[in-house]
């Protein structure tokens, strides 16, 4: 792992891909090598992207890729699917125009499914972002599909996010669930060849309107990405974006909660797993719980027993509550 991690450090897309798939498997080594990348981590600037399905994220993404390999910016590109079991790079089409940057090797592009829980898959992916920053990307952008909570907590980990639409139509954009009003930094108003476009975008400056604050205010910008149409603009947005959070001050902010919450699930995680790791040891929960559906015992004094009866060591072997 040792050669796996210098590889990284040095370049090596292939280092970059196991390192990823090390993570997304939870494997016993991940936090030996989350440790030992972790002072290579802090550069990248995180883009989270986001929308409903085919709002045209993947071409939008692919858009902003060449923009930003003509600022000569290192691109890594991490598609979630939170409704998708597979992982691993090949399998979603829209995915295939994006491949023709397979051959940069200053584009990484990865995708992750679920695999696990949902709450495993933005864990996996904020350590995949902890990959790519170590490996020297300057921009990771992250597509996430649809806007649910799975894909708000995914995008938590981003510096500047972008929600997706598209023309609606007919329909108001009153239908918009407010989750998303609350997580755009930018909104982008995808197939703005299509009718309605030149409403959609009224509707939203007018909703952003109503919201008054002295904080940023969210552009509202069309694009076509199949024609390349409006990217500059958006590129453009992305760059203030960056600018206000660091200026500002709130990237360090968000960046702060975010370790402060990262640290919180860590201790969580370990607790947890250790704790079962004796209980299970020690106990035959199988026959505890027969005794339970028997009701000869509750769960709850059961609960307490397991917990009073284990005892509890910390990594140096000292013994605690
Ligand atoms: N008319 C029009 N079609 C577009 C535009 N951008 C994307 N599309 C089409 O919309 C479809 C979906 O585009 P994708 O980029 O795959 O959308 P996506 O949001 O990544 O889709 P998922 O990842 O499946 O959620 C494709 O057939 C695109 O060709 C656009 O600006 N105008
Ligand atoms: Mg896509």
């Amino acid at each position: 792992m040792q050669q796996l991690v210098e590889d990284l450090l040095n370049g090596s897309k292939r280092a970059a891909a196991r390192l990823i798939s090390l993570v997304e498997n939870d494997d016993l080594q991940k936090i030996e090598l989350l440790k030992e990348i972790f002072p290579h981590t802090g550069r990248a600037y995180v883009v989270g992207v986001t929308g409903a399905p085919g709002s045209g994220k993947s071409s939008l993404v692919d858009c902003l890729l060449q923009q930003m390999r003509a600022d000569d910016l290192k691109i890594g590109v991490i598609g979630v699917d939170p409704t998708s079991p597979f992982s691993g790079g090949a399998i979603l089409g829209d995915r295939i125009r994006m491949q023709e940057h397979a051959l940069d090797q200053d584009v990484f592009i990865r995708s992750m499914g679920t695999r696990g829980s949902l709450g495993g898959l933005a864990r996996a992916t904020r350590e995949a972002i902890q990959v790519l920053d170590a490996f020297g990307k300057d921009i990771i952008l992250i597509e996430t599909v649809g806007v649910g909570q799975s894909e708000v907590d995914i995008v938590r980990t981003a510096d500047s996010t972008m929600v997706v639409l598209t023309p609606a139509g007919g329909d108001s954009v009153q239908t918009i669930k407010a989750g998303i009003m609350e997580i755009a930094d930018i909104f982008v108003i995808n197939k703005a060849d299509l009718p309605g476009s030149e409403k959609t975008i009224t509707e939203i400056n007018m909703m952003l309107d109503m919201k008054k604050s002295d904080k940023w205010r969210p552009p509202v910008l069309p694009t076509i990405s199949v024609r390349s149409e409006g990217i500059a603009e958006v590129w453009g947005a992305l760059k203030e974006h960056r600018s206000y959070m660091e200026k500002s001050g709130y990237l360090m902010e968000i960046r702060r909660q975010r370790v402060s919450r990262e640290l919180t699930e860590q201790v969580e995680y370990l607790v947890k797993s250790r704790i079962w790791e004796r209980v299970k040891e020690r106990f035959k929960l199988d026959s505890l719980v027969e005794k339970i559906v028997l009701r000869q015992k509750d769960p709850y004094s059961t609960a307490n027993e397991l917990l009073e009866q284990i005892k509890f060591y910390g990594e140096n072997g000292k013994e605690g509550d």
